[in-house]
């Protein structure tokens, strides 16, 4: 817990919403739980504090260790753990009990009852796989257009939604009450490289997909803890990030993914997108009355020492965004991670961003009662 942090509060004056405004927000989901329409108002109230950090999977595994209860490679770097958890469902949808990096499920919702008991933020993403081959999410099989109604894998669509669905529906806390999730569908959709994605589907079949998904979900299966993101990856200006966008009567939160590769230029390069792209993202939100988040970020092996103070920092820090999300720290692949371990050449760097008084961990945000 930074201490300066009231001091500062009440300093950063740029992108204060007003409480009217705050309070005036309604999920998509009309039927949303109380605690769901409640999380939505108070992230966007909590965006004049500062911008919350996440980390994908951070409890479940990280370099050198794996489903060690209290573990998290952001604590051991920082002593706290982050204030926003990743984590990604593919292969709910077919029944399996492992998701497409072969944890299990049990293990999934099992943290995210801890991070929800501690007033941490869940959202999930979903590597689905592609309906028509079963192959990978990264398999492009032209398949979008044969899962919408009338399309000959429709049935068998609705059947993975009703999976889907079950492992949502079955995210309680220990009182029995749903936990709230930030659900991140078909993301990355401006990317080639899944089957929902640019190329692989016209704009018209992606938003009837985003659409069919929400009513699916909240009408059919009655599942009302989700507030829905959007988050294509980086887009050349406005006209290409709302192509494919559903309609504000089903996204509550515009998100953005954009990763910062290594070489020459590349963390100016990443700089100029992400500014570009998070400028858009925010000044939409601000019209249509929503949340923004960068919701995909990160360096591989963050080979750049200062990358979190002097890259990723001075990229988000004049945005009014919720939260900026790191991605994971793989345990069985020993270049993919994306947060520093303890003596890493980034490590001390990390904590200096984790100081400062705008980065949100979960210290920062434990009495903030986001879900009252
Ligand atoms: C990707 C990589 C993959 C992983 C997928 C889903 O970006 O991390 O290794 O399978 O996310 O977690």
């Amino acid at each position: 817990m930074k201490i300066i942090r009231l001091i500062s509060v009440g300093l950063f004056v740029f992108g204060l919403c007003s409480g009217q405004q705050a309070s005036s927000l309604l999920p998509v989901d009309k039927n949303a739980t109380s605690e769901t329409k409640n999380l939505l108002i108070n992230l966007k109230k909590q965006v004049s504090k500062g911008i919350m950090f996440g980390h994908q999977d951070d409890l479940l595994y990280g370099r050198g260790w794996k489903y060690e209860h209290g573990l998290s490679d952001v604590r051991r770097i920082c002593g706290d753990y982050p204030a926003v958890y990743g984590w990604e469902i593919g292969k709910v949808e077919v029944g399996s009990d492992y998701n497409l990096d072969s944890v299990p499920f049990s293990e999934i919702r099992e943290h995210i009852r801890e991070a929800y008991a501690r007033g941490g933020v869940n959202t999930v993403s979903w590597h689905a796989n592609n309906p028509a081959t079963d192959g990978r999410a990264w398999d492009t099989t032209r398949v979008v257009h044969a899962i919408l109604p009338g399309g000959k894998h429709h049935e068998l669509f609705k059947q993975r939604l009703d999976k889907l669905a079950a492992f949502l529906l079955d995210l309680k806390d220990d009182q029995g009450k749903p936990i709230p999730i930030l659900f991140r569908p078909y993301h990355e959709n401006t990317g080639v490289w899944f089957w929902w994605g640019a190329g692989h589907c016209t704009p018209q079949e992606y938003v009837e997909l985003y659409q069919f998904t929400v009513k699916y979900l909240t009408q059919v299966k009655g599942v009302h803890n989700l507030l829905f993101v959007f988050s294509p990856d980086r887009v050349k200006n406005k006209e290409q990030y709302f192509e494919r966008y559903p309609g504000d009567e089903f996204v509550d939160v515009l998100g953005l993914d954009v990763y910062c590769w290594n070489g020459p230029n590349a963390s100016q390069e990443y700089r100029n997108i992400a500014g570009t792209d998070l400028s858009i993202i925010t000044d939409a939100a601000k019209e249509r009355n929503k949340l923004a988040t960068f919701s995909e970020t990160g360096l591989e092996q963050i080979p750049n020492s200062k990358w979190w103070t002097e890259v990723l920092w001075k990229t988000i820090e004049n945005y009014p965004i919720s939260y900026v999300l790191v991605w994971r720290d793989a345990y069985n692949m020993p270049n993919h991670y994306y947060v520093p371990y303890p003596g890493h050449a980034a490590a001390d760097d990390f904590v200096e961003f984790y100081k400062l008084p705008r980065t949100l961990f979960q210290g920062d945000i434990a009495n903030a009662n986001l879900y009252k």
